[in-house]
């Protein structure tokens, strides 16, 4: 059996960095996780080709050698995978797919033929089984949630690393949390699911041992769901691992109440994980209760990051504008928020009601839903929901809030009050050319043909001279600056 596996392409959005990583030669964020996974669960004796398109084309006889397509993809990747699927249709292949799309959405997708929907550790066997016997089903879902501690080590082999910027592994899935707006929840539930540290550590292994020094996202909803055994297995065994290596440091997503257990933040530093995404939402108290998420309330959020920043943490920060309880001046409340913060990286979105939330439910009841074919991404300034306060005013203070926190004067100054709040790391980073091709195109590019210049050189000098250890992640939040301030004009525009 020949399988095809491709990822389809993504915009050009927030989180794809495209603007970003043409500094460093990279064409893609990470490999596609989910199929990797996937490919290890196939019979070792089918063959294997991965094709993402957001690295490579997808050739004709690609098509040819294959009996069979099998597509992961998010909302974000609607467009793209419906061409491939109409191009794989017209080939005469036959096409199975996965993934959140597909679990949200697949009744438009009538092309398909068959659906592995959820997680595949429970359906794809099925699925699998039912080929050999020659009746592939249509659809195989489930509402279970598998055990983890299961799943192979994903078949990095076939992705080419070379092009990516960083690489992805997951430790748990699910969230206990209920914030009414995500959808993580119905797709994983609320009981945390974790792998073994041993698992982790051959995953590790796996990449080490294929060349790999670049940075790891740890993709899961809220790494710390499961403190006391973060605490007693996996972050004991990260630390014993990591030892005599370079490179490889961790980023990976939380929620704010790390910030209540300076013992596990400290692991976590020692671990070598240096960035977290947080999902701050919102400054706004009321729309914090509103939402539900609880973790957020009654806490001096500023205090939070900063605990978190001058801990080694960098904290990547997710906005919300649009809730009920917001009223005009949020978007000042907001702005102000973030500069004082000092999150570089500030991901400022509308809020949306995708399927299967309570958000969506209660919209729906309310009759405020507007369209439910929504893009699947919060930050190209549209929403599937009508706004309280309109959407004319939302989308007016919303473009006016991202034209100035991406500005230079702005971003730059965040740039540097976190430089400043930044401890020295804690493990040792692999610099390699394409490091300094990135210095010299940020020189050409930012400092002497940018509107940032006077900014740049700035941060530049200050870093060079009062914080030299910390200039190469100076100048890569330089790089992301430029990339952010592409993707804000394209959606104010
Ligand atoms: C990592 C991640 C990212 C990375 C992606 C890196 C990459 N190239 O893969 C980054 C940070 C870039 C990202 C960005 C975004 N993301 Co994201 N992301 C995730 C996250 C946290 C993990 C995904 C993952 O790798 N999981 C691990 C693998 C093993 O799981 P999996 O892919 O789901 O695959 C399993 C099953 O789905 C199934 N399966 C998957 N594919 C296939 C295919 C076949 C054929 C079969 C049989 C089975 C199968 O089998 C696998 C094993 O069980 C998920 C949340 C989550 N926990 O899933 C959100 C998630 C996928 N992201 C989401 C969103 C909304 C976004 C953004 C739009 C956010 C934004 N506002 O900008 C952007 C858009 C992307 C972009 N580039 O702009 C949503 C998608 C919702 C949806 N229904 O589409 C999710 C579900 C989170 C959420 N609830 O909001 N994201
Ligand atoms: S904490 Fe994050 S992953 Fe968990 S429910 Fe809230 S938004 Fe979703």
């Amino acid at each position: 059996m020949n399988i095809l596996l491709v990822y389809p392409e993504f915009p050009d959005t927030f989180w794809s960095f495209k603007h970003a990583l043409k500094f460093i030669n990279k064409r893609a964020g990470a490999p596609p996780l989910g199929l990797l996974t996937v490919a290890a669960m196939l019979p070792d004796s089918w063959n294997l080709r991965l094709v993402d398109l957001n690295i490579e084309k997808l050739r004709q006889e690609d098509l040819g050698w294959a009996d069979y397509v099998m597509i992961s993809a998010m909302i974000v990747q609607r467009d793209s995978a419906t061409k491939l699927i109409a191009r794989c249709k017209k080939a005469g292949v036959k096409v199975i797919a996965g993934g959140p799309l597909f679990t949200m959405e697949y009744s438009r997708f009538p092309d398909v033929d068959t659906f592995v929907l959820n997680e595949a550790e429970i359906t794809l066997p099925q699925f699998l089984a039912d080929l050999e016997k020659g009746s592939a089903g249509k659809i195989y879902k489930t509402a279970e949630f598998p055990d983890i501690r299961q799943t192979p080590v994903p078949l990095w082999h076939l992705a080419k690393l070379k092009y990516y910027g960083t690489v992805a592994v997951q430790f748990s899935r699910g969230c206990p949390f209920s914030c009414d707006f995500c959808n993580v929840t119905s797709l994983l539930g609320h009981r945390p699911r974790t792998k073994s540290a041993g698992q982790m550590i051959r995953e590790l292994d796996s990449l080490y041992q294929a060349g790999w020094r670049g940075g790891v996202f740890f993709v899961d909803d809220n790494i710390i769901c499961n403190k006391q055994q973060l605490k007693t297995e996996l972050l004991p065994a990260l630390i014993a691992w990591r030892k005599g290596k370079v490179g490889m440091p961790f980023n990976t997503e939380v929620s704010i109440n790390l910030a209540d257990d300076p013992e596990l933040v400290n692991l976590m530093t020692e671990a070598g994980f240096d960035t977290i995404f947080v999902g701050i939402e919102t400054p706004n108290e009321s729309s914090l209760a509103e939402c539900n998420k609880t973790q957020n309330q009654g806490r001096n959020l500023l205090d939070s990051v900063r605990f978190l920043q001058e801990a080694g943490l960098q904290v990547q920060g997710g906005f919300i504008v649009g809730f009920d309880n917001d009223t005009l001046d949020i978007f000042n409340q907001q702005v102000s928020f973030i500069q004082q913060s000092g999150i570089v990286t500030a991901m400022v979105g509308l809020l949306q009601a995708p399927t299967g939330t309570s958000l969506f439910e209660r919209m729906k009841k309310e009759g405020r839903i507007v369209d439910d074919n929504m893009s699947g991404n919060n930050t190209d300034g549209s929403t599937n929901i009508i706004p309280k306060m309109g959407l004319d005013k939302l989308l007016e203070g919303y473009h006016q809030l991202l034209r100035q926190i991406y500005s230079p004067k702005y971003y730059y100054d965040r740039v540097l009050t976190f430089l400043k709040q930044c401890p020295l790391p804690k493990i040792k980073y692999h610099l390699d050319f394409q490091y300094f091709l990135a210095l010299w195109r940020s020189i050409l590019r930012l400092g002497i043909l940018g509107s940032e210049r006077l900014q740049y050189w700035k941060m530049f000098i200050w870093t060079l001279f009062r914080r030299p250890r910390l200039f190469p992640l100076a100048i890569t939040m330089s790089i992301y600056g430029y990339h952010f301030r592409k993707i804000a004009r394209s959606v104010t525009k």
